[in-house]
């Protein structure tokens, strides 16, 4: 795997993740195609949307690898896949869970917390590179309409956040700020949170975690992977479709 991607240093990146546990990567995809992104999403989001959810200021997409096109796309995107498979030091890597999440104006909650598989694993948590999540900015991520909260460091931690810093933001955490078309990439266990949108526009984000294709992964990408039209090979890989399935040994 070459270490270029167009502009981008896939080695520097990876170094970054690996000695900080994060790193913020502009300009991953043009701010035209994150609007034309926006806008697919903005037609799923109102088709889906319930009193539930209105009442809730926050909405989550599932599903979104077979719902649109450029969401497939996008899960197979060149820098964030080579990212990955530098990473995690495997070409084979595949996607656990691909979903999108958007706070509403007036949304005003936090929730700290590692990814999935973290919730499931004993503590102290292994250190290595088991899986990475991936943050793409569809909207311009301020501190006002709810730019993703993260503690640097905490992926060195081995458990799970203070539940008291839902009630009172800790000093030392950062806000994820930035031009959509950007990504946040970072090692699965980093304690990260979503946050209050205090503007009067909605704020929508993809969220994508890569791991190794031994590793159960959180939602059912193959299920997944059935729907959507004429994959590509790498969007096959990613879903699943290569990975070891059980059998039964001379069954
Ligand atoms: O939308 C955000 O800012 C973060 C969402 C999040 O942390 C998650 O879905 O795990």
């Amino acid at each position: 795997m070459g270490s270029k991607n167009n502009e981008h240093n896939v080695d520097e990146i990876v170094a970054e993740v690996s000695e900080r546990g994060y790193c913020f990567v502009p300009s991953v995809i043009s701010p035209e195609k994150a609007d034309e992104a926006r806008i697919a999403l903005e037609r799923l989001l109102a088709a889906e949307a319930t009193d539930e959810i209105r009442a809730a200021k926050t909405q989550r997409v599932g599903g979104i690898a077979y719902k649109h096109p450029i969401f497939a796309e996008l899960l197979a995107h060149p820098l964030i896949v080579s990212i990955w498979q530098n990473y995690l030091d495997d070409d084979a890597v595949i996607c656990s869970t691909w979903s999108a999440n958007t706070a509403y104006p007036g949304f005003d909650q936090y929730g700290w917390h590692p990814d999935y598989p973290y919730w499931w694993i004993n503590q102290p948590w292994p250190l290595e590179q088991v899986c990475g999540q991936t943050i793409w900015l569809l909207d311009d991520f301020t501190e006002e309409n709810g730019g993703t909260g993260f503690m640097p460091g905490s992926h060195l931690k081995g458990h799970p956040p203070p539940k008291a810093w839902n009630d009172e933001w800790p000093a030392d955490a950062q806000i994820l700020t930035g031009r959509r078309g950007g990504a946040l990439v970072f090692h699965g266990a980093m304690w990260h949170t979503a946050r209050p949108n205090r503007t009067a526009k909605a704020r929508s984000a993809l969220l994508g975690m890569y791991t190794r294709p031994f590793f159960l992964t959180q939602e059912d990408m193959l299920a997944q992977l059935a729907k959507v039209e004429d994959p590509s090979e790498l969007v096959r890989q990613l879903m699943g479709a290569k990975r070891h399935q059980p059998g039964i040994i001379g069954g």
